[in-house]
């Protein structure tokens, strides 16, 4: 029987997609690469998925999974061979399960991520995981690529949300390790072997994931500042002021503004002069007398002491969701603008202000007029370093001239400063021959080791994350 009639008796054939229009499924987010696939094929449970891995195995075929294919570094669409294929998780989207004593809840691996959030509130509970494309990402790819996002710094990545994950192995065996344990000593952690691993190990068709109790009120500022270095001061501070309680510290420059501003005018920037705007976001187990309070003497004590020039507390929840808007549409305000060059970094915090002083002045000699798209989870220690054609230049010609030699530039200044050339978005394939030259050589094979043994065939995500030549 043919690969197609195969996978047709297994999900049905109107699961199995072979012509009309697949973009959606074949293109990445940011349009900037576009595969071919065999045929799109979406199983409605974990059975059917560890069926249709049987049947390509049989027939020495390699899979891409994909969730929303919201990721931002190629790896959840297929290459341009036509032989892959792409298995989308789309159907298998039911909560199962809020465990409100375990503070739990358990999902299939193609549930929407704000759908997971409105399940835990409706429950009163708080699911803190939040990205900017939380309306179209899964939580199997927030998984799969240990998704960051604005929480981090209270909450930890998707990994540390994680209490246990049912994924289907390369041969098709299904491990259940759904546990919804706490403490669990029993050998190797192989959830977190499957978590970061972009779909080359196996495929997560379930996922239990720690919820948390509500905070009584959140309370959201918008600061100015003059420049980086008093931004990182002013983390410090919010640090030593709000302990844990400081749940979200985002940083912006003032060109990542402009773009906001110039492609979605309703999500302006409140102080368009400023060099630098920070997001801040306070959550309060008391009160919100208590959260405001504190958050007003912080920012006053900013202020007066020259770390911050002007602050704005929303006063209303709409208010608090429109500034958190302004921050999230960043990302479409870039695409808007036209294709840049991503760098998505991670640097001791401790590091950042001396990196961007020197990293800037190296770009601006390499061409000037460059521009720099930075922004980012500065309490992570995360920037997005995006790089911009000067005005004028088209990005198309900008990439293809200057593409490799600014990572390179970017890439060597993180080496230098000791950071990672991927903080939260991952590999795929975009970095997947940039990896060896920055990773430890010992950790990259332990990696290839790792590959090898879960999947000998290479038939899950080839060529993403880990090269095995
Ligand atoms: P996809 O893009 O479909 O897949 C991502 C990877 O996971 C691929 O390698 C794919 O093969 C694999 N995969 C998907 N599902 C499975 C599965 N069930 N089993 C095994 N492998 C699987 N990322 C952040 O970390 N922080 C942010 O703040 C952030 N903000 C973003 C904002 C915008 C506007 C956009 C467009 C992207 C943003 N991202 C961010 C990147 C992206 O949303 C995340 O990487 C997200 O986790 C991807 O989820 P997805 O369901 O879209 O996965
Ligand atoms: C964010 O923090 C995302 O908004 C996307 O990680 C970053 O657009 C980017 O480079
Ligand atoms: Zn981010």
């Amino acid at each position: 029987m043919s690969l197609i009639h195969a996978l047709e008796s297994i999900v049905g054939p109107s699961h199995v997609l072979i012509e009309g229009d697949l973009s959606a499924f074949e293109q990445d987010w940011r349009k900037r690469s576009k595969g071919r696939a065999l045929c799109v094929v979406s199983p409605g449970s974990t059975e059917e998925v560890a069926q249709v891995i049987k049947a390509c195995a049989s027939h020495q075929t390699s899979i891409v999974p994909q969730g929303g294919n919201t990721g931002l570094v190629v790896g959840s669409i297929p290459d341009e061979s036509g032989q892959q294929v792409l298995l989308s998780l789309k159907r298998m989207r039911s909560i199962e399960a809020i465990d409100t004593d375990n503070l739990s809840i358990t999902v299939q691996a193609g549930c929407v991520l704000q759908e997971i959030q409105e399940a835990a509130d409706h429950a009163g509970l708080l699911f803190p995981l939040s990205l900017g494309s939380e309306g179209s990402c899964t939580i199997g790819g927030n998984l799969s690529t240990n998704a960051g996002g604005t929480q981090v710094l209270r909450y930890g990545n998707t990994r540390d949300l994680c209490l246990g994950l049912e994924v289907v192995s390369a041969s098709g065996e299904i491990y259940s390790g759904l546990s919804g344990l706490r403490k669990d000593n029993t050998g190797y952690d192989l959830k977190n072997l499957f978590i970061g691993a972009e779909g080359t190990l196996g495929i997560i068709t379930r996922a239990t994931m720690k919820l948390y109790p509500k905070p009584k009120a959140t309370l959201t500022a918008f600061v100015a500042v003059h420049d980086l270095e008093r931004c990182v001061n002013l983390l410090a501070r919010a640090h030593q002021a709000l302990s844990a309680q400081l749940t979200g510290f985002e940083v912006m420059n003032q060109f990542s503004m402009s773009l906001v501003s110039k492609h979605i005018p309703q999500l302006a920037c409140p102080f368009p002069g400023a060099a630098w705007c920070v997001l801040l976001e306070v959550s309060d187990s008391e009160s919100e007398r208590h959260a405001s309070e504190q958050l007003e003497a912080l920012l006053s004590d900013a202020i007066e002491q020259e770390v911050a020039n002007n602050a704005i507390i929303a006063d209303s929840l709409q208010k608090a969701k429109h500034l958190w808007h302004i921050r999230e549409s960043i990302t479409m305000a870039q695409a808007m603008e036209g294709l840049n060059i991503k760098n998505d970094i991670s640097l001791p915090v401790s590091s950042i202000t001396e990196f961007v002083r020197v990293t800037d002045h190296a770009l601006k000699e390499m061409l000037s007029g460059m521009q720099l798209v930075n922004f980012g989870h500065l309490g992570d220690g995360n920037l997005h370093y995006n790089v911009q054609a000067p005005a004028g230049m088209p990005a198309s010609e900008f990439l293809l001239e200057f593409e490799d030699r600014v990572n390179t530039l970017v890439y060597q200044k993180v080496k230098q400063f000791k950071g990672s050339i991927s903080a939260e978005h991952g590999i795929g394939s975009l970095k997947v021959h940039t990896l060896p030259h920055y990773k430890d050589p010992v950790a990259l094979q332990l990696m290839r080791q790792i590959k090898t043994s879960l999947d000998p065939l290479n038939t899950m995500n080839p060529n993403r994350v880990v090269l095995l030549t």
